[in-house]
């Protein structure tokens, strides 16, 4: 049987804890830092190790066949994926922070102020819903540090205990979205047995953990 691809992160919070899933699942293979790819010795699946921003999209062109990807990446890239199994780590929200000692107060009060942010498709969204419109200052990353700069008058980006913010004179101020890692799948694959096979393991390794 052909073997299926799944897409991991290389390197970042979710690598450790995607790889300990996939070894959990009984899968042996080689973690080597160094290569890209990688073939489990007891299973038809190989690993691809990329940047997390590009895994829906190799996962959506069919490229990988699975994933393993935060909520919030998956919503910013606006790729077609299928849901399989909510993970329960790499959870996180994505948030509206401002400074400490800003005039803003309600949501109605980001009216054309201008916002900093890696996930400008979310914040649209977000704005959206809110019925404001907002400038969205897109940014690479360090989005933290940009009102102290001047260059926006608040942020959206991933908070998960807060210090971050905190250490650069911001509070939270509105949610905009919970995440958490998720396996997803291109369309089409669900009835695959080696997807059912791997689904299995991976959700009897989740509910031991309950
Ligand atoms: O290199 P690559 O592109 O693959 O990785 P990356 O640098 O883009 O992502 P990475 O490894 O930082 O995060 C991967 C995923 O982990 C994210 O997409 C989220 O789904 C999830 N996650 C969980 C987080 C956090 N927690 C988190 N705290 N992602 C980022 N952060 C950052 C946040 O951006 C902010 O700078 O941590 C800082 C805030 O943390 P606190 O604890 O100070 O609030
Ligand atoms: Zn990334």
């Amino acid at each position: 049987m052909k073997n299926l691809k799944i897409a991991i992160q290389k390197s970042g919070r979710l690598n450790e804890k995607s790889v300990q899933l996939l070894k959990n699942c009984g899968l042996d293979f080689e973690n080597y830092k160094s290569s890209l790819i990688t073939t489990v010795n007891n299973f038809n699946l190989e690993i691809l190790f990329l940047r997390d921003d590009d895994i829906p999209g190799y996962v959506a062109q069919g490229i990988a066949d699975l994933g393993i990807v935060g909520e919030n990446v998956i919503d910013e890239s606006q790729e077609k994926v299928t849901y399989l199994q909510r993970l329960g780590f790499g959870r996180c929200t994505l948030k509206i922070g401002i400074p400490k000692d800003s005039p803003i107060q309600q949501l109605q009060d980001l009216q054309g102020k201008a916002i900093a942010t890696t996930y400008p498709n979310i914040l649209q969204e977000f704005l959206a819903e809110h019925n404001l419109s907002a400038e969205i200052r897109q940014i690479s990353g360090s989005v933290e540090i940009a009102p102290g700069l001047g260059l926006s008058d608040a942020i959206c980006d991933i908070v998960s205990t807060g210090g971050t913010l905190k250490s650069n004179g911001l509070k939270p101020f509105a949610d905009v979205r919970r995440s958490e890692a998720i396996l997803i799948g291109r369309d089409g694959l669900t009835e695959n047995p080696i997807l059912c096979e791997l689904l299995q393991r991976v959700q009897s390794v989740l509910r031991a953990k309950e």
